[in-house]
């Protein structure tokens, strides 16, 4: 089978904070569809769609109430069906967000089939990923039942193979609806030993990530479902290895074809906890990045990312969003798109949106980071210090509404959005993209050339300067052809020897004339050679 998603770039749109179309501050699928013409002529192939199913709204749709309903927010079945077949006549394709770890406790499943979940007569010591423990007791059962997320969160029993069969035939019915594919929410999770062990300090995760029978269900999935379907699978997976991505995406496992490794998104982080922050060592990214990229080569396949939902923008977190935010989000573009992989741009990035600081905890709306909020005042964390982590790490970061235009509210509602806009919407939007220095264009002009590059999806990878603290540099070579990238993750100027070839990418109006290379602030070029 033709592996087209080898060659693909993946959009993420998060619906909730994309376009709204009918005015009541909620994104919607109306909206994607009067957005399709920006989209396409982006050149991306795919769109990941975060949630859109039917869900109480606990966790902004990853808590599913019923699989086959569209989110009443969102609009109805027949937009969605409009939305497939529109992407389709322009030859895009539709992924969808499939969370199947766990539903929402409003899920009729949660009672009229109990033993779909997981129960326990005592808790153990695992705590949840949204704060305090992953148990929570259920009055009517007299007995404890599993959410590694939120309560409302409730983990599916994946040892029962009837709840197998239910989701299996419910992932068949979208497939024969026309989705082309699926991002697998903590799909790695799914899979608990049976003992349910205590973990260190209530870290309960070398128990249920990549547990004992991951690998046996997905081989399942895939024979069952994904097998019958070209499509394209990616599975989010917190906590895998290279080794545990070579498994997973080995072809002839027959698991998934790329996962989403969470390696490089904990490098800024002081210890197991997201909010314990610690600076960048750029270092780290390069040998990660190198790791990856070596070790899957021929092996198996790597998705590239800098952000998502989940993550703050990386123009804020690698790059510099104050004095060089146009430079270092092109530069960063650059250093992702030239890697081996399929490259996934998650929605505002290819403007260059920021990360946002509100006020008061009240002005955030993410699950995550208001228990944690309520968790670290309880404990006396000063407010200050909370909000320090939240401004560098919170989700809503990333969950701000698009930013199409400098009319109000960035152009994405006539009326009071969901969750505040960014007030640099004014001058971070949308308007300026067919100007020939935009970051959009630049994004455009990197999608376009993995089509006609085969060396960008097929060359070997060398990281050049490794030792360098500020640059990070790296060669694609294939036969007789040879790409240079150069990347400069610092405001200062560093120089090096001229690379052979000529002039492909860049993001400064011209090259420093000199007989070396130097590399102005936030600088990237990148140079093809042929032999
Ligand atoms: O957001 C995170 C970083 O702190 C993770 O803990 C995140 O919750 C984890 O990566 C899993 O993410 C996915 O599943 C969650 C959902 O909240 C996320 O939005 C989703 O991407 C539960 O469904
Ligand atoms: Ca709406």
């Amino acid at each position: 089978m033709d592996e087209w998603w080898k060659r693909s770039a993946v959009y993420q749109v998060y619906p909730r904070s994309f376009k709204d179309s009918n005015g009541d501050g909620i994104g919607d699928i109306q909206g994607i569809i009067q957005k399709l013409d920006y989209l396409q002529e982006l050149g991306i192939d795919v769109i990941w769609l975060s949630p859109v199913y039917d869900s109480p709204n606990d966790d902004n749709g990853y808590d599913i109430r019923n699989y086959q309903r569209i989110m009443d927010d969102f609009g109805t079945m027949e937009d969605f069906e409009e939305l497939i077949e529109q992407l389709h006549n322009r030859g895009l394709k539709l992924m969808m967000d499939l969370v199947i770890n766990h539903t929402s406790d409003e899920h009729k499943w949660f009672t009229t089939s109990p033993e779909y979940y997981i129960w326990r007569d005592e808790p153990n010591n695992w705590r949840s990923f949204f704060s305090g423990s992953a148990w929570e007791f259920d009055e009517l059962r007299e007995q404890y039942f599993l959410h590694l997320f939120s309560k409302k969160q409730p983990d599916l029993n994946w040892q029962n193979p009837e709840m197998r069969k239910a989701v299996y035939e419910m992932m068949r019915w979208w497939l024969d609806k026309g989705v082309d594919g699926f991002r697998m929410d903590v799909i790695n999770l799914i899979s608990k030993d049976p003992e349910f062990p205590d973990g260190p300090d209530g870290d309960g995760s070398v128990y249920f990530m990549n547990g004992p029978k991951i690998h046996d269900y997905l081989q399942e999935m895939n024979s069952e479902v994904l097998s019958k379907y070209d499509i394209v699978t990616v599975g989010e997976m917190p906590g895998a290895t290279v080794t545990d991505a070579i498994q997973y995406t080995g072809k002839e496992r027959r698991e998934v074809n790329m996962i989403f490794t969470f390696e490089h998104m904990g490098l800024d982080q002081a210890s197991g906890e997201k909010w314990d922050l610690k600076p960048l060592q750029l270092t780290d990214l390069k040998y990660n990045l190198e790791h990856w990229q070596n070790a899957l080569h021929n092996k198996g396949w790597n998705s590239l990312y800098w952000n998502n939902h989940d993550q703050p923008r990386v123009v804020s977190r690698f790059g510099n969003d104050m004095e060089y935010r146009v430079e270092s989000a092109k530069m960063l573009a650059a250093c992702l798109h030239f890697m081996q992989g399929t490259p996934y741009i998650y929605q505002g990035e290819e403007i260059g949106m920021t990360n946002v600081r509100f006020e008061g905890i009240d002005e955030y709306q993410d699950i995550e980071t208001r228990n944690m909020y309520a968790e670290k005042s309880l404990q006396g964390v000063p407010h200050e210090k909370i909000m320090e982590s939240i401004y560098v790490k919170g989700r809503d970061n990333a969950r701000t509404p698009m930013q199409w235009s400098s009319e109000a509210n960035g152009g994405f509602t006539t009326g009071t959005p969901w969750i505040a806009v960014n007030p640099n919407y004014s001058v971070i939007n949308t308007t300026d993209k067919d100007e020939d220095n935009s970051i959009y264009q630049f994004y455009k002009k990197l999608i376009g050339l993995r089509k006609t590059m085969a060396i960008i999806t097929q060359g070997d990878f060398t990281l050049l300067h490794r030792e360098d603290e500020k640059v990070f540099a790296y060669t694609r070579e294939i036969r007789d052809e040879k790409l240079t990238v150069y990347c400069n993750f610092s405001s200062d100027n560093h120089t090096f020897e001229m690379p052979e070839g000529e002039l492909l990418v860049h993001n400064y109006e011209s090259p420093k004339n000199t007989e070396k290379l130097v590399l102005r602030p936030y600088e990237t070029i990148v140079f093809y050679k042929k032999f």
